[in-house]
């Protein structure tokens, strides 16, 4: 948790919680657990945190285990413990749990969705998604436990029988994200389970209630006890340990990039394997013949939906000239009629953001881009906090800059919210330039009605994901999810890439020739 929502937290904890203009009792905020070796367990230390709403920070959605490096240690203890029989349980029955699984968040999404929403603050139908995304990844790859390919090839000896399986890497350490609470960790979850690895979870501090539903839906599936286990905490101590805990073979992190260095900086002291999702700064191109309105809708999509907080959101925009005025009329227009307030109330449109120290880096970087003289602000700029409606929560108008210098502060680092900055382009080869000119390469989107110009920029654009009328959003699990850059560091999640990450490839050679053959030494012949 931030140091602000900490204190936030505080001072929520000295007042009474009210709700709804009624007094809560303290006894009504729940308490949740550790989940180690199948047991729901305080913290050693018997702490805990506070998760609040961020649309209305004196909602205490929950008091959460607040976890020592001693919790870690006993968490991956019992995933060692349980690491054996996994690895040795046939992969169709290890899939059996998980379609399972699959079946129980279906049958909890409203619930769980409800509870996203009240602990992350995007909208419901948002949240509903994000719940989805798990549902679509359990099923997907379960499927996987009755493929897990691997392959034949021949040997270049006689009597020589060669193949190539994947086997589980072992002991894995998830270390996930506030903005998908559920669907990213089942991005990582379900492909560790289903190759035969045993997982310790750390969720972020912000919102560890839905990482909590997904681990008690493991539970009631029959995962056996020490499969999955859940540490809930800050990322000091909790993730720290688990990250430099020798028995980690691997960490799958998703956050910021700053953090991402660290984390591959632990890693490697100790050779681990360490695949990292972070940051983006998502263009959407706008050629001249683009169907504007259908941009514009992307555009408010990519780049408002979850506050834009989605490492995917599309924070650049860069439009030719030749539309260019049309287009930042209409986008302004549109962004205006945003309706920003809690993501529960179905009026809403745009959430909060997560915490005040997202709103401090926010409103930071609206400053930076008002100060500079070479952008506009044409849209948003302000927080809103005062009202009924916003006084208690983190909540930013959406935001659009206009002629924006693609070498602004703004168009280069990722803001991780609300705002977007368009900028002006005189052809396809600028844009191209324009928008492959960040550190980041995780996704990109053209609109044009021309087939040549899209596959042009589909080509020439150095980004992992790549859209052709549609927005810098709304990735499907069945196919690979990451970056080029700063973005990552060469691992994909989803799709059947993710089972390079949660497996290492063994090669097999057999040699039923009942003599020594020597590879690369002996010679073969015809005769
Ligand atoms: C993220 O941006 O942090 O592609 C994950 C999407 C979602 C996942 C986003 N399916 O927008």
């Amino acid at each position: 948790m931030s140091q602000a929502k900490k204190a936030l937290a505080k001072t929520a904890a000295k007042q009474t919680p009210t709700r709804g203009g009624k007094r809560l009792r303290a006894a009504a905020v729940k308490t949740y657990f550790n989940y180690i070796g199948g047991e729901w367990v305080a913290s050693a230390g018997g702490d805990f945190f506070e998760n609040l709403n961020p649309a209305d920070t004196r909602d205490v959605v929950g008091r959460f285990a607040l976890s020592t490096a001693e919790d870690v240690t006993r968490a991956v203890d019992a995933a060692k413990n349980a690491a054996e029989k996994w690895r040795l349980l046939p992969a169709p029955r290890r899939a059996e749990l998980l379609f399972r699984l699959g079946e129980i968040l279906l049958r909890y999404k409203e619930r769980f969705a409800s509870d996203m929403t009240r602990e992350m603050g995007k909208v419901l139908k948002e949240t509903g998604g994000d719940v989805q995304e798990a549902i679509d990844c359990t099923f997907y790859t379960a499927g996987e436990g009755r493929r897990l390919h691997g392959f034949t090839t021949p040997a270049e000896m006689p009597d020589k029988f060669a193949m190539c399986v994947r086997q589980p890497v072992g002991l894995c350490g998830l270390i996930t994200p506030w903005n998908f609470p559920m669907a990213i960790p089942s991005w990582k979850l379900i492909p560790a389970l289903v190759c035969g690895n045993t997982v310790v979870i750390k969720p972020a501090e912000d919102t560890p209630l839905s990482t909590y539903n997904l681990v008690k839906a493991c539970e009631e599936a029959g995962i056996p006890a020490g499969v999955v286990n859940m540490v809930t905490g800050y990322g000091d101590p909790a993730g720290k340990t688990l990250t430099g805990h020798k028995d980690v073979r691997l960490i799958s992190f998703t956050g910021s990039t700053a953090t991402g260095r660290i984390v591959a900086s632990a890693c490697a002291e100790r050779n681990a394997i360490c695949s990292l999702e972070m940051g983006g700064k998502n263009v959407i191109m706008v050629m001249e013949d683009a169907d504007l309105d259908l941009a514009i809708e992307g555009t408010v999509w990519g780049a408002f939906g979850t506050s834009g907080q989605r490492c995917t959101a599309s924070s650049r925009v860069v439009v030719h000239k030749k539309v260019y005025k049309k287009f930042v009329a209409k986008l302004v227009e549109r962004v205006q009629t945003l309706r920003v307030g809690n993501g529960a109330d179905p009026q809403t449109d745009v959430g909060p953001v997560i915490n005040a120290d997202a709103v401090s880096k926010i409103m930071g970087y609206i400053e930076v881009g008002q100060r500079e003289d070479r952008a506009r602000l044409a849209a948003g700029g302000n927080r809103l906090d005062t009202g009924a409606a916003h006084a208690n929560g983190f909540f930013i108008e959406p935001t659009v800059f206009v002629d924006v210098a693609p070498e602004m502060r703004i168009a280069q680092e990722e803001i991780f919210g609300p705002v977007t900055a368009v900028i002006p382009t005189n052809s396809l080869e600028e844009a191209v330039e324009i928008a492959n000119g960040v550190r980041y390469g995780l996704s990109a989107a053209i609109y044009t009605q021309d087939v040549n110009r899209a596959f042009r920029a589909m080509n020439d654009m150095y980004t992992g994901i790549f859209y052709v009328n549609s927005s810098t959003i709304g990735a499907e699990v069945h196919l690979p999810f990451g970056g080029t850059k700063a973005t990552g560091n060469g691992h994909r999640e989803a799709g059947t890439q993710v089972l390079d990450i949660f497996t290492e490839w063994k090669s097999i050679y057999v040699d039923y020739s009942g003599k020594l053959q020597r590879a690369q030494i002996d010679e073969v012949n015809f005769e």
